[in-house]
């Protein structure tokens, strides 16, 4: 299908701003799933709120705009209800790891079948331009006018010690990758989560004077470098991109579904007294 097959266009035009990474982010996710052929009615796009929670009023998908923080949460409700559907939860940083950041790790630890997107810009984009935990030892933020002094936590390490069975980091610089990697997030049987490095030109690249949203991008293409390359080898500083967990474990839902039958068929239904 056409990627405006997807989309609801009545609500368009969108409300990101020029040059904003989160709209390379949306297109990516629509062309993965339409790769791994998924019906539009098996899929599910839960968010909370955010420039990057838009999505779920843009995607012509069964869709939730929920609570601040609290998309994990809903969508945790979602694919208990419905196991058989997919989930897929679209977060800014702010979102997934500031007011949401409990629920990121809990959901990592219990191995549900979730695919959380985070939208790393570094800033809180849509109330301003605050800095979030992701925002550099150093950087600058509306709430952050001398350098932030928190240090960023570092997601695919927070995420691999707390569990999650599939870890990836990419960027909307490398928009073929980051289409290949959500396609495997999305197959994944169990939490997997995708950092997605994603430009905001106008608080975040404005903050820090890293010029238009090309700019950005192709600073994208030179800090970063695939896992394990020579690169990595040879500069510390550079971030790696690529899928760093890819692992089996027990889902969630289905521990649960084994849970239950093991309750029914101990129980007594008879009321002889014997179980079976
Ligand atoms: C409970 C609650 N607290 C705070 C807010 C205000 N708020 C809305 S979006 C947001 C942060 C958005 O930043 P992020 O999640 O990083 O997404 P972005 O806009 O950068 O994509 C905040 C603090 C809110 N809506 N609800
Ligand atoms: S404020 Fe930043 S994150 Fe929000 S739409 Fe604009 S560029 Fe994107």
């Amino acid at each position: 299908m056409a990627v405006k097959d997807y989309l609801r266009q009545r609500f368009f035009p969108h409300l990101w701003c020029p040059g904003c990474g989160h709209g390379i982010v949306m297109s990516g996710m629509i062309r993965a799933i339409d790769r791994l052929g998924l019906e539009k009615s098996e899929i599910v796009v839960v968010a909370g709120i955010g420039c990057s929670s838009r999505m779920p009023g843009y995607l012509d998908f069964h869709t939730m705009h929920t609570l601040h923080g609290r998309a994990l949460a809903f969508a945790t409700g979602v694919k208990m209800g419905r196991p058989d559907l997919k989930v897929i939860v679209p977060m800014g940083d702010g979102d997934a790891l500031a007011i949401g950041g409990n629920h990121l790790i809990h959901a990592a630890r219990r191995n549900l079948d979730l695919t959380a997107i985070i939208m790393d810009n570094r800033i809180y984009g849509m109330t301003g331009g605050q800095f979030s935990p992701m925002t550099p030892f150093g950087e600058k933020g509306t709430t952050a006018p001398y350098g932030n002094i928190d240090h960023a936590f570092d997601i695919v390490k927070l995420v691999k010690g707390a569990g999650a069975s599939f870890v990836a980091r990419t960027t909307t610089y490398h928009a073929q990758e980051m289409i290949g990697i959500l396609e495997k997030a999305i197959e994944h049987k169990g939490f997997s989560v995708v950092e997605v490095m994603s430009q905001c030109p106008t608080y975040y690249g404005r903050k820090n004077r890293l010029g238009s949203a090309i700019e950005m991008m192709s600073q994208y293409k030179d800090r970063t470098t695939p896992i394990g390359s020579k690169k990595a080898r040879e500069n510390p500083e550079l971030i790696e991109r690529g899928i760093f967990v890819k692992q089996e474990r027990p889902e969630y839902a289905q521990a649960y579904k084994g849970l239950v039958d093991r309750y029914w068929t101990s129980t007594d239904m008879s009321g002889t007294g014997e179980t079976t």
